[in-house]
């Protein structure tokens, strides 16, 4: 095969001269495609069958074990202008940048198989959908990209309609941290991925594309690429609003996005719909409201912790044709990890278990599985208009200080509270667990341009005519003194979801607090909960003298990005600190 998109088939030719791989393969996503590649990776110890009784079609990689999470520090992006980038970002410059990687893509793939991946991110036939192609040697990242994406023919036709496409080029290299890098050229829509087969560094539809290339396209073109699940709350008269939330990696995006609603609630009718768990890509609609798609077609989910208790819709997907990655196995070959019942019997690596090595399972350890197998997987997350969003939720994991939901005055003000959003790091990245740091928008690592004008651009949607959002803040890691979680969070979160329905039906009073507002007593259903008043108040509490040092914090943060940070925030600020002043 080959393309009659002459832009796309001289790429493809450059790549290969540079890399001089064995042979190019076209993937074109067919079943048979997908089942050859397993046999071969079986072939080659790049998968190992996992118990095909209990779980058909299940396979497990182990990564190389210096390559298990994304690396920030290894990642760019190459924009002319430093300044564009943004101090949130590695800069450097193209023309080094790209040298350095034809470097060491020379040869890279000598006796190995180019595959070429075209893909769609979004349902094929959507406005909001756009391409790319990824090529790469990794058989790996040509199974996960079938997976994620709307991989072969169809997107091929698109591409060769449009005649644009991002181009993403990966190698998983010698796998040495020495010679790992993640490029990306935005002003070329290009990515230049070298040395890492883990997938937010490799999978260059999601993370390098989806949001790093598309956030800078999003700007341009008026739309919002975005770190956000989508899900949709079914009330018992059957209206459904759907709701995006923004929190950093492996802060339990994918289980609220498949949140099963508590006893009382199921059996009122609540029903809760998966649309997406991780990456919304979103813009305004005739009617002026956000329409949404979620551009990925599978999950990507962290497995650590994901159990019959956390997250049985995610259990339930994961039960045949998943590919696990770095989980640990059961003396039958079932896969296994911190929160399932029975024990290990290999850890992740392949090693007899042994807790002195540490968890059995990686704690990044992941799971590939198409959207399709989740039991509440909705039928609108095919829709080529994508979802209409009622309310967008920022959150993190913050044990103390913030309360566990407010809502922010009005959109600028919510710009605001995303802009300030800060969350302990967790093992999604490389680097110390645990350490509180800024992620305005959850978007620190995966924003393709500079902070300042990313919040000039959210800004810009506050128009005439706009029928936007509710902005709200959660914090489900609230601990007590004790340092347990005050709040039982998963399934029970529904109960703030609830909520804030209520205040966008314009149905909840709530009560005015200088940063923004809470719930009023007896506004959120507590029935059936084991939570004691003292909880509910101490979660509902605005620490006056905590959130003018926060806001003094959230200041400093936004100065960080100096002229290009737009006087509104400021202003935004000082009406918050002003407010709590007074208070
Ligand atoms: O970066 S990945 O997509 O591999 C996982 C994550 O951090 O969300
Ligand atoms: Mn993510």
């Amino acid at each position: 095969m080959a393309s009659k998109l002459e832009a796309l088939q001289r790429w493809v030719d450059e790549a290969a001269a540079l890399t001089r791989p064995a042979r190019i393969h076209w993937c074109d996503g067919s079943d048979a495609e997908y089942q050859a590649l397993v046999q071969q990776m079986l072939q080659t110890g790049d998968l190992v069958e996992l118990n095909q009784q209990t779980h058909p079609g299940c396979y497990l990689h182990r990564s190389s074990p210096s390559d298990v999470a994304r690396v920030e520090h290894l990642t760019f992006v190459c924009t002319k202008e430093r300044e564009d980038a943004g101090p949130n970002n590695h800069w450097m410059d193209p023309a080094e940048a790209h040298a350095k990687m034809d470097g060491l893509f020379d040869g890279c793939m000598e006796g190995r198989t180019m595959y070429v991946i075209p893909y769609c991110m979004g349902p094929i036939d959507s406005p909001l959908a756009r391409c790319g192609v990824e090529i790469t040697d990794s058989p790996y990242v040509v199974a996960n990209m079938r997976t994620m994406t709307r991989m072969g023919a169809a997107a091929l036709a698109r591409i060769e309609r449009e005649e644009t496409f991002v181009k993403g080029l990966h190698s998983t290299g010698e796998l040495d941290p020495e010679r790992r890098f993640i490029m990306h050229f935005p002003e070329d829509l290009a990515i230049k991925s070298y040395g890492s087969g883990y997938g937010g560094n490799a999978l260059l539809g999601k993370k390098c594309h989806a949001l790093r290339i598309a956030s800078w396209q999003a700007k341009s073109e008026g739309w919002l690429a975005e770190h956000m699940l989508i899900v949709g709350i079914e009330n018992p008269q059957g209206q459904t609003h759907y709701i995006a939330a923004a929190f950093p990696s492996a802060c339990g995006k994918t289980n609220l996005a498949m949140l099963i609603p508590p006893e009382g609630y199921r059996r009122d009718g609540w029903k809760v719909w998966t649309v997406g768990d991780d990456i919304c890509w979103m813009r305004p609609g005739a009617d002026g409201r956000l329409y949404a798609i979620n551009p990925e077609a599978g999950f990507f989910g962290v497995a650590p912790g994901t159990s019959a208790g956390s997250n049985p819709n995610a259990l339930a997907s994961i039960a045949r044709d998943t590919i696990f990655t770095n989980v640990a196995v059961t003396a039958d070959n079932q896969p296994w990890w911190e929160g399932l019942p029975g024990e290990p019997a290999l850890d992740w690596q392949g090693r007899a278990y042994d807790p002195a090595n540490g968890p059995a399972a990686h704690p990044n350890a992941r799971f590939t599985v198409s959207a399709k197998q989740c039991p509440t997987w909705s039928p609108k997350a095919e829709d080529a208009q994508g979802v209409p969003i009622s309310a967008i939720v920022f959150g993190g994991r913050r044990p103390s200080l913030v309360p566990l939901v407010f809502e922010a005055r009005d959109w600028a003000h919510g710009v605001l509270v995303g802009g300030a959003m800060g969350s302990e790091t967790t093992a999604a990245a490389t680097g110390a667990v645990g350490v509180l740091r800024r992620d305005s928008m959850a978007m620190k690592p995966f924003c393709g341009y500079h902070y300042g004008d990313y919040f000039k651009h959210w800004l810009s949607f506050d128009q005439p005519g706009a029928q936007l959002p509710k902005i709200f803040h959660v914090n489900w890691f609230r601990k007590g003194k004790d340092g347990k979680f005050l709040w039982p969070g998963f399934g029970d979160n529904l109960r703030v979801l609830e909520w804030m329905i209520a205040r966008v039906e314009g149905k909840a009073a709530g009560v005015d607090t200088p940063i923004g507002t809470l719930p009023a007593r007896g506004e959120l259903r507590t029935e059936g909960l084991a939570l004691d008043a003292a909880a509910l108040d101490e979660l509902l509490h605005v620490d006056e003298a905590g959130w003018q040092a926060e806001a003094a914090a959230i200041g400093g943060y936004l100065s960080e990005f100096g002229q290009r940070m737009p006087q509104r925030l400021h202003d935004e600020l000082q009406r918050v600190a002003g407010a709590l002043a007074g208070a």
